[in-house]
């Protein structure tokens, strides 16, 4: 088994922060993005999207997608569960992830791709107006989590999940999108300096 990583890149951290939580140690081999090694033609044959993370098995079977990376090792490390305990539960954490991924993670993504240099070559054409568009979207969804965050610890209840890795990732990618969460968000920093105080959220 071998894990295809891309450093800090946001998406192939949700991977490695899951696999923390877990226990779970996989061989990782890197994806150099600044190079544009995700281009070439020996990582195309393994992802054809040319995108990280990507997990190849034993039999070599390739996944790729975050979640569904995530959810194989779920299977089969089901301690400590991070996609709910029940029906109920497991709905609410699929709720929230996907809004988070959505409504958040998708819009800090187009604000970067679209705005930041270092994006130029891959991100083809870069359109500041698409990156302008999106960073209200961003204020607005963060408001939205600030404020069910009020009454509960994590995003999707009482229990620490996927949705909050993926929440603390797409928040930390904010900095280098030069975005600031606003000071009035109270919650959401209380929630975002928990889950990033957890050992797992070093990697
Ligand atoms: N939906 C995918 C997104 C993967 C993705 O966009 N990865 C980025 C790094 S965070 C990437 O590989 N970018 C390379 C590129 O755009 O060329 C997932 O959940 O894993």
């Amino acid at each position: 088994m071998k894990l295809y990583d891309g450093g800090r890149a946001p998406n192939p951290r949700r991977v490695k922060v899951f696999l923390a939580e877990k226990g779970i140690t996989v061989p990782i081999e890197q994806v150099d993005l600044g190079k544009l090694a995700q281009k070439s033609p020996e990582y195309t044959a393994i992802n054809p999207l040319q995108r990280v993370p990507a997990l190849e098995l034993d039999d070599g079977t390739i996944i790729s997608e975050s979640i569904a990376i995530c959810r194989y090792f779920e299977r089969l490390h089901p301690e400590q569960p991070l996609f709910g305990t029940d029906a109920r539960d497991g709905a609410l954490v699929e709720m929230w992830e996907r809004r988070i991924e959505f409504h958040l993670l998708g819009p800090i993504s187009h604000v970067f791709r679209n705005s930041h240099p270092a994006m130029k070559e891959m991100e083809v054409p870069q359109v500041s107006a698409w990156a302008d568009a999106n960073k209200p979207r961003v204020i607005d969804f963060l408001a939205l989590l600030d404020r069910e965050l009020k009454s509960r610890r994590y995003v999707s209840g009482d229990r620490y999940s996927v949705a909050d890795i993926t929440g603390m990732i797409a928040v930390d990618f904010m900095k280098p999108a030069k975005l600031v969460v606003p000071d009035t968000l109270s919650n959401l920093k209380r929630w975002h300096d928990e889950v990033s105080a957890r050992p797992s959220a070093k990697a």
